[in-house]
């Protein structure tokens, strides 16, 4: 590959809302600056970005992917990635691999949750950015609502630089603001165009227009308002200049137009990401901590080596694929390196551009470069990779806690061995998968950040690790706890000949308030029972509470006091009055008024204004309670709890009462009492399972 200076390389990453048009717009920009021969389409399944067999089927990008093209002599990397809520901390990790982000924003719809949830990561690491509305070719497409939409959310720091010419299927071009030239493009979706005079019927806006542009570029910079006040004009390059002063510092976001799909207006945007994101060099020193303290890295190819890496791949066909973005130094296909997050040395297994799923050689990798690697044995996906005896780290990325559980039970003897090696697989590129055995029910559970990504997961054990799975409805960790008193006899008497056993007890056993677990008060005096035999007292509760009377749920917030008991000089023993004090247990906790705890959780629904009835009516059948609300623009954030169990079907219902613009999150919270007549059934149920034995009743 061509030796690229460091002012020739933009790192740019595509961000917005699911279906923005993110990876149409990665295809005609392949296609216009000659990477592909054709202009690949999502419905035709046959993008480079969306190659893996789980986006080709469900149309929708899953992971981030890497591409890149030549454009006037510079090399543009991009990172397609993911707007899907369930996916969005894979577009949070690839933001930390590029120096400018370019958001996209639906001509039709407008901002929407996942445009503002890439905003805030965007806003995290201080990137410079610019706004593109797309689909403007579309029906119902409007550049000004749209443009009206931004500035609700992000304030009028967002500036059009460009105009629209025509609307919806008539839309054929842009006029570039900076320039006043109008683009206009052919039909046929080549991406072929003419640089003409901006239309008669659009000069007058498109004069208006700029001096907002340039009145706004003005105020940031008093050199460019002293000749615009002088002369009432500032030059295409001047306005170039402060623009981009005010894109790096993030004083203005430009806005600009296209329609991905037809292929207008796609290079004029090109042109404006070149001039106004800045080069790995322009971005400037990278924060980092040594000894928690902050250094700077020089984005330099004479400072020792420093990489960050933002996406691991892991699959049976490929291996193991580590992407790292340079920050400094310069990397060989077989360069040694520590991983100074794992503390530990690795050897590159070769270095290679990716092209989508396609891998290109690369002979060395520079600062400011995006490359991958493969065979790192110990590195995941955030990990600092530096030069031998570096002590640096980069921020680590952060990523979201799993929101939803459900069961699998593999569907053979044969499937079941192959799980252990597929999970841990898929875990490596994912990090927020989880894989795990629940100790109360000894089912294997798959924890992730929604349905979809969890059957996205089953899919994958399938598809490429020959496992077949099912996908069982989701159990919840239930507990028992009491809500009344006990004073109880637990005896354990057995004499048939040789040495028997004894033990006897009295405890009484009263509740604790919620989360307090469990205490045991001795309060023998007089020797009722023998010392040594105390602690056994005690581990034959522990040992019992792991199994409520009622569903055979762990026991919890209860208090035992041990006060009374009785031995036997050669019969008792630790034994016997472990069991003593386990039918103890059993007998006080029937007494005792015993009920059943469920896990609540903390939940926060992102909607349009329009849904908000519609989903708390929703939340309150599903047991509900009104925490509070906020209010952004037009957008509404309802935060309640509600019970796990209410919660497992809530993603499929909020996407068909919003049509796919209602988002949600959702954490453990605390435990509360189940409802009375909803015991029952859970009882029912694990007398049916067997959790509890009908002599436990
Ligand atoms: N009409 C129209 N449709 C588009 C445009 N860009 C993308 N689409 C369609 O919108 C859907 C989602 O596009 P995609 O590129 O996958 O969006 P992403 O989720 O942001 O990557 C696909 O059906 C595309 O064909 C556009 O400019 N105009
Ligand atoms: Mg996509």
């Amino acid at each position: 590959m061509k030796d690229y200076a460091p002012d020739k390389i933009r790192n740019i990453a595509l961000v917005g809302h699911g279906s923005s048009g993110k990876t149409s717009l990665a295809s005609a920009l392949l296609f216009d600056y000659g990477s592909t021969s054709r202009l690949t389409k999502v419905d035709k399944g046959n993008t480079v970005t969306d190659y893996e067999p789980e986006e080709i089927e469900r149309k929708i990008s899953i992971g981030s992917a890497l591409c890149f093209f030549e454009a006037d002599g510079s090399r543009v990397n991009l990172v397609d990635t993911p707007g899907y809520s369930n996916f969005l901390w894979d577009a949070r990790a690839a933001l930390r691999a590029v120096d400018g982000a370019v958001v996209l924003v639906c001509g039709v719809a407008g901002v929407e949750v996942g445009t503002e949830k890439v905003w805030e990561m965007i806003n995290e690491i201080h990137l410079p950015r610019l706004i593109v509305i797309n689909k403007l070719d579309r029906e119902n497409a409007n550049f000004k609502r749209t443009l009206e939409s931004i500035h609700q959310f992000f304030g009028r720091r967002a500036v059009p630089i460009e105009m629209p010419i025509g609307e919806e299927k008539d839309f054929r071009g842009v006029i570039d603001l900076v320039g006043m030239k109008a683009f206009v493009f052919e039909k046929d979706e080549s991406g072929k165009f003419t640089e003409e005079e901006i239309p008669a019927s659009l000069r007058e806006e498109a004069v208006k227009s700029r001096e907002e542009l340039v009145e706004m570029i003005a105020e940031n910079d008093e050199k460019l308002m002293e000749k615009y006040l002088e002369q009432g004009e500032l030059s295409p390059e001047e306005i170039r200049q402060g623009l981009k002063k005010c894109v790096l510092n993030g004083l203005l976001v430009p806005v600009l137009g296209c329609s991905a799909l037809t292929n207008v207006g796609v290079q004029p945007f090109v042109r404006a990401a070149l001039d106004l994101l800045p080069s790995p060099v322009e971005r400037g020193e990278i924060k980092a901590t040594s000894d928690g303290q902050e250094i700077k890295i020089k984005p330099s190819v004479d400072e020792a080596l420093a990489g960050l890496v933002f996406k691991t791949i892991s699959d049976p066909y490929t291996g193991r694929i580590s992407l790292l973005r340079v920050f400094s130094g310069r990397l060989s296909p077989d360069s040694l390196v520590t991983n100074v997050s794992k503390e530990t040395d690795e050897k590159l297994g070769g270095l290679f551009f990716l092209q989508g799923k396609e891998q290109i050689p690369a002979g060395q990798a520079k600062a400011g470069e995006i490359v991958a690697t493969a065979k790192l044995k110990a590195t995941s996906t955030g990990d600092t990779i530096a030069a031998k005896g570096s002590n640096f780290v980069f921020p680590p990325i952060k990523f979201p806690e799993p929101s939803i559980s459900f069961a699998i039970e593999p569907k053979s003897r044969a499937d079941e061995d192959r799980i252990s090696q597929a999970s841990h697989r898929i875990m490596e590129e994912d990090p927020t998968v989880r894989f795990e055995r629940d100790p109360d029910t000894n089912q294997l559970l798959i924890s992730g950040s929604g349905e979809l990504h969890v059957r996205i997961i089953t899919d994958k054990l399938k598809k490429r690790y020959n496992v077949d799975v099912e996908l069982k409805p989701p159990k919840i960790s239930y507990k028992e706890t009491i809500k009344g008193r006990a004073d109880v006899q637990g005896r354990h008497k057995k004499q048939t000949g040789g040495r028997g056993q004894f033990g006897d007890v009295w405890i009484k056993m009263e509740p604790l308030p919620r989360g307090q677990d469990f205490v045991f008060e001795d309060k023998i005096f007089g020797g009722a029972i023998p010392r040594n035999f105390i602690p056994s007292v005690e581990k034959g509760i522990l040992e019992a509470r792991k199994k409520g009377v009622l569903a055979g749920y762990p026991v919890v917030d209860f208090k035992v006091i041990l006060y009374d008991g009785s031995y036997h000089e050669v019969d008792s023993s630790d034994i016997a009055f472990k069991i003593a004090a386990s039918k103890a247990f059993k007998l006080a906790m029937r007494q005792a008024r015993p009920t059943l705890l469920e896990p609540v959780m903390n939940v926060e629904v992102y909607t349009p204004e329009a849904f908000m009835g519609d989903i708390m009516g929703n939340l309150n059948g599903r047991r509900g309670r009104l925490q509070g609300m906020e209010q952004k623009g037009n957008m509404r954030i309802i935060k309640a709890t509600v019970p796990m169990a209410e919660m497992l079907d809530f993603e499929p219902t909020l996407t068909s009462i919003t049509g796919g613009r209602g988002s949600f999150l959702m954490e453990f919270s605390h435990y509360e009492e189940v409802p009375s007549q909803l015991q029952q059934k859970i009882i029912a149920e694990a007398v049916k399972e067997g959790r509890v034995k009908p002599e436990e009743e």
